[in-house]
């Protein structure tokens, strides 16, 4: 996981990932939790996940 997949992440969070109840076949690699959603839970294993390019930032007032 890096910043292309960071920013992938975000447009799916962002926009509705869903079609007729289940993940967009390009979001659904989002759902860490295989819980058929997209929401904090999933943000938080995606932090997990993060490699790079930069440290990991856990300022709890957002990505930056
Ligand atoms: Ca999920
Ligand atoms: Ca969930």
């Amino acid at each position: 996981m890096d910043l292309q997949d960071s920013g992938h992440f975000q447009r799916c969070f962002a926009a509705e990932p869903y079609i007729d109840g289940t993940l967009h076949v390009g979001c659904s690699v989002f759902d860490f939790d295989d819980d058929v959603d997209l929401d904090l839970d999933d943000y938080a294993a995606f932090q997990s996940a993060f490699t790079g390019p930069t440290a990991p930032n856990n300022n709890p007032n957002g990505p930056g």
